[in-house]
C-alpha cells in the first residue's frame, strides 16, 4: 500500500459560498481542465514547440487561491506550469492560446511561450522557467505595493500578491532568503506551494528532510497552513484568511497545498516514474467532480447548471484555437522589440 500523508479535515459545510461564487469558481476550474486538454491535443498536432506543462488535477488550488483574490487588480506569479494561473488572473483563453501558439496576439506577444505568460493589465507577473525564480519577483511586486502604501502615501496600493510555486522549489535558497525577507517587513504576499509530490522524476520525501512544508513557515514566525488542495472551498478558505491578513498588514502567509498532477511533468514526459496505483489513489480526488458533487448536493446547482457551464467553456476553447490559428506570427522587423522598455 502506498503511504499518502493524511489529509487536513475540513469541514465543508462550514465554508461559504453563494451559488454565484460557486459556478463562477466552478467554471474556472473546468476552464483551467478544457484549456489544458485542448493544449495536450494542439500540442501533439505539432501546433506548439518547446516544453509543455500541463496543470490537470491542480485546479482546485489556482481557482481557490485567485478566486479569493480581486483578479486583475491584486498580482499573481508562476512558475512554467502557469497557463492556468493566467486564465485565473483573467487572461482571456484567446491570448493564452495564440502565446503558446507563438503568435504576436499573445498575451506575451508570442515572445514568451508556455512558460512565460505575462499580462501587465491582470496582474499576471509572469511564469518562470527557472524553478523558485518567481518567488522573489513575486516578493519585489509585494514590497512596491507596501512602499507606495507607507512611503509615498498611497491609499490604493492594497494589492495582495500571490506567488505560486512547487513542492522541488522549497529546496531552493530563494526560497529561504525571501520568506525571511517577507516576514520580516510584513509585505503583503501569499505564498502558495503547489505540494504535488514530486519535482519531475524526483518523489518530494527522497528531497528534502523534512516533507511538511507548511512547517518550515514557522522559523520565519509566519503562519503556515496545510491544506487539501484536491478540495477548492478548503483551499478558497484558507486563501481567503491569508488574503485577509495580508491586505490589513499583518504579513504573509504560507499555504501548502496537498495536490496531485494528472499528467506527467510535461508533454515531453513518458510518466513512468509515479505507481499505477498512488496516480489511482489521486485520480479518485478529482477536485472538479468532488465540486460538482458539492454544489448538487448543496442544491446550488443543478446537473444541467453545471452541463451548460461546461458547453459554454467548451467554445470558450474551440474560439481560443481559431483566434490562435488565424493570428498572425509576429514580424521579423519586430525582432528587436520588446527587449528594452519603450517611449510611450
Ligand atoms: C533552478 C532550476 N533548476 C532545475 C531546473 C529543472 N527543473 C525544471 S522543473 C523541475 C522540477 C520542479 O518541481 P516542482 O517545484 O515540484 O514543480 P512541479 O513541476 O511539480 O509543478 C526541475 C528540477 C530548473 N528549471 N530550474
Ligand atoms: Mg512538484
Amino acid at each position: 500500500m502506498i503511504q499518502e500523508r493524511t489529509l487536513p479535515d475540513f469541514n465543508a459545510t462550514t465554508a461559504k459560498i453563494n451559488k454565484e461564487e460557486g459556478l463562477r469558481v466552478y467554471e474556472d476550474m473546468v476552464l483551467g481542465r478544457f484549456f489544458e486538454d485542448k493544449c495536450a491535443e494542439m500540442y501533439y498536432r505539432g501546433k506548439m514547440f518547446g516544453f509543455v506543462h500541463l496543470y490537470n488535477g491542480q485546479e482546485a488550488v489556482s481557482s481557490g487561491v485567485i478566486q479569493a483574490m480581486r483578479p486583475g487588480e491584486d498580482f499573481v506569479s508562476s512558475t512554467y506550469r502557469d497557463h492556468v494561473h493566467a486564465l485565473s488572473a483573467g487572461v482571456p483563453a484567446k491570448e493564452v492560446m495564440a502565446e503558446l501558439f507563438g503568435k504576436a496576439t499573445g498575451c506575451s506577444k508570442g515572445r514568451g511561450g508556455s512558460m512565460h505568460m505575462f499580462s501587465a493589465e491582470h496582474g499576471l507577473l509572469g511564469g518562470y522557467a527557472f524553478v523558485a525564480e518567481g518567488i522573489p519577483v513575486a516578493s519585489g511586486a509585494a514590497f512596491q505595493t507596501k512602499y507606495r502604501r507607507e512611503v509615498l502615501g498611497d491609499e490604493n496600493a492594497d494589492q495582495v500578491t500571490a506567488c505560486f510555486f512547487g513542492d522541488g522549489a522549497c529546496n531552493n535558497g530563494q526560497f529561504y532568503e525571501t520568506l525571511n525577507m517577507a516576514a520580516l517587513w510584513k509585505l503583503p504576499i501569499i505564498f502558495v506551494v503547489e505540494n504535488n509530490k514530486w519535482a519531475i522524476g524526483m518523489s518530494h520525501e527522497r528531497a528534502t528532510s523534512q516533507p511538511e512544508i507548511y512547517k518550515k513557515a514557522s522559523v520565519f514566525g509566519m503562519p503556515g497552513v496545510e491544506v487539501d488542495g484536491m478540495d477548492v472551498l478548503a483551499v478558497r478558505s484558507a486563501a481567503q484568511e491569508a488574503v485577509s491578513r495580508a491586505r490589513s498588514g499583518e504579513g504573509p502567509t504560507l499555504i501548502e497545498a496537498l495536490t496531485y498532477r494528472f499528467r506527467g511533468h510535461s508533454l515531453a514526459d513518458p510518466d513512468e516514474m509515479r505507481s499505477k496505483e498512488e496516480k489511482e489513489f489521486w485520480f479518485s480526488r478529482d477536485p472538479i467532480k468532488k465540486f460538482a458533487a458539492y454544489l448538487i448536493e448543496q442544491n446550488l446547482a443543478s446537473q444541467e447548471e453545471l452541463k451548460g457551464i461546461e458547453r459554454k467553456i467548451q467554445a470558450t476553447v474551440d474560439e481560443a484555437v481559431k483566434f490562435a490559428e488565424s493570428s498572425p506570427e509576429p514580424d521579423a522587423s519586430e525582432l528587436h522589440r520588446f527587449i528594452f522598455a519603450e517611449d510611450e
